[in-house]
């Protein structure tokens, strides 16, 4: 049986991703700070097919406690899905509260870098794979992405990286990049349910259960096959034109 590192597990696409790994025949180590969601993840698909992991992932000790503290059948981790992440108080940059920036930079950048160098040995030991999950803002800017899009371009770009570094090594790579996803990221991100049931009215956006089925897909491919990189949107969304702001001096 293969194991899998979820990061983000107590919600949205990392949640969907723990449930659809372990009705594959996967074990999973489920992160996030919201004890009780993991300890229902349990609950529900049983202790000796998930185990909880309860961290903030910008806390390097913790990260490392976790990690040590991981029962023998779980130590030999075969895939790194890096998911956990956020936007934060999305608002014109200089409008924007720089507490807001460093969470986004410490969470979605900082703290994806630092666990993935910690696992990186025993991924490479098992010919193990990486999973990230970027963003299409880090591929089309929009008002308000600043320092988000520039996060998930680097989740993007990093990750690319990665395959380029672990080249010769078994390891296998990929970006995962969506467009909208109907998660509490919203919520997060708008501050509020109201807020966030309106961006979504009449969208149609894509479910975690959608990223969860691409993670899974990917993660199961036979060992010769690496996807790079796949950018899923809504049939809804599209990626915006260029704007002119006529008689601006
Ligand atoms: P959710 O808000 O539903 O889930 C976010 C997850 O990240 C939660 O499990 C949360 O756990 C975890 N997390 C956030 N901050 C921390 C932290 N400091 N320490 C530990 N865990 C943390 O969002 P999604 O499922 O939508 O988001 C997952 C990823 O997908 C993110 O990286 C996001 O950028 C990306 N994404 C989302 C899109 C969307 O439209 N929803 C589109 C494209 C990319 P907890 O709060 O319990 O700690
Ligand atoms: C967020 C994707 O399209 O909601 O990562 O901005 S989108």
């Amino acid at each position: 049986m293969k194991t899998a590192f979820v990061t983000g597990a107590t919600a949205g696409i990392g949640e969907a991703t723990v449930r659809t790994l372990v009705a594959s025949g996967w074990r999973c180590i489920a992160t996030g700070r919201r004890k009780e969601r993991l300890e229902a993840l349990v609950d529900e698909l049983g202790a000796d097919k998930v185990h909880p992991a309860v961290f903030d992932v910008r806390d390097s000790e913790a990260m490392d406690a976790a990690i040590a503290g991981l029962p023998e059948e779980f130590a030999g981790i075969d895939l790194l899905v890096n998911n956990a992440g956020l936007a934060q108080g999305l608002a014109p940059a200089q409008e924007a509260s720089l507490d807001d920036w460093h969470t986004m930079i410490d969470t979605n950048v900082t703290a994806m870098v630092v666990l993935t160098r910690k696992l990186l040995p025993t991924l490479i030991e098992r010919k193990g794979a990486i999973i990230a999950i970027g963003s299409v803002a880090g591929n089309y800017v929009y008002p308000g992405g600043n320092v988000y899009a520039g996060s998930k371009a680097f989740v993007n770009h990093f990750t690319l990286a990665l395959r380029a570094d672990l080249h010769g090594t078994g390891v296998r790579v990929t970006s995962i990049e969506p467009g909208m996803v109907e998660t509490e990221f919203t919520k997060v991100r708008t501050g509020s349910q109201e807020a966030s049931d309106d961006l979504y009215r009449g969208a149609d956006p894509m479910t975690g259960q959608d990223i969860a089925e691409m993670i899974k897909w990917v993660a199961e491919l036979p060992p010769h096959l690496n996807i790079n990189r796949l950018e899923p949107m809504p049939v809804s969304q599209d990626f915006a034109g260029f704007r002119v702001a006529r008689e601006h001096r």
